[in-house]
């Protein structure tokens, strides 16, 4: 049995309705045995980071607590990804749900497939700002104070759009 930890989720889609996508993930997330739902952020809406040539994005960031692994919760939301119609394309292209790991504890990580703190956390305003509103006083390994790092993101057309999923 694992200890438990406090990890953070970034949720993302721009495809098939995107903030129904959210909320069935959601809904499939706080299901799985082994993950209680702490919190969930309202919901955000930004242009595509990377090709421009795709639909905006709707954004969230969930915290758990879990006494899976890692990698046990990578491969956990792999399969919610499958379940929910995520067929791999390319890169940062159009997606109906892709799931980040973005801070599992206060643990870093650096194997073949699972990088944390994600690689993105420190600069996306997509992740940031919604991290910041459920987990304002969060200190982010190796990057800081998160309020510090919301400071310094530019909003980059990020909006708040509904109050959750
Ligand atoms: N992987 C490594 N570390 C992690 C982690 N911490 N969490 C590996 C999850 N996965 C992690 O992921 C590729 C591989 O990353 C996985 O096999 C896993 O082992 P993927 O989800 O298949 O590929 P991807 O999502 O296309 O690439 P990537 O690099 O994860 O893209 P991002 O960074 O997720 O960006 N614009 C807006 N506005 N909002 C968005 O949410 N998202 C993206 C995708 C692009 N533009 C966006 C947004
Ligand atoms: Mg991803």
């Amino acid at each position: 049995m694992n200890i438990e930890t406090i990890a953070y989720l970034g949720l993302g889609s721009n495809l098939a309705t995107p903030t129904q996508q959210l909320h069935a993930a959601r809904v499939t997330i706080f299901a799985i045995h082994g993950i209680e739902e702490i919190a969930f952020s309202s919901l955000y809406r930004s242009p595509p980071m990377g090709s421009q040539n795709q639909p905006d994005y709707v954004n969230a960031v969930m915290a758990i607590k879990t006494n899976l692994s890692a990698l046990e919760l990578l491969a956990s939301m792999q399969n919610v990804e499958n379940e929910h119609g995520r067929i791999r394309q390319e890169r940062w292209g159009a997606r109906t749900l892709d799931i980040d790991i973005l801070l599992f504890g206060d643990q870093i990580f650096n194997l073949p497939d699972l990088v944390v703190p994600h690689y993105g956390v420190a600069e996306r305003a997509f992740v940031l700002y919604p991290l910041a509103e459920i987990a304002p006083d969060l200190i982010i390994p190796t990057h800081g104070h998160l309020s510090e790092l919301v400071a310094s993101c530019p909003l980059n057309g990020l909006e708040r759009i509904s109050d959750g999923a």
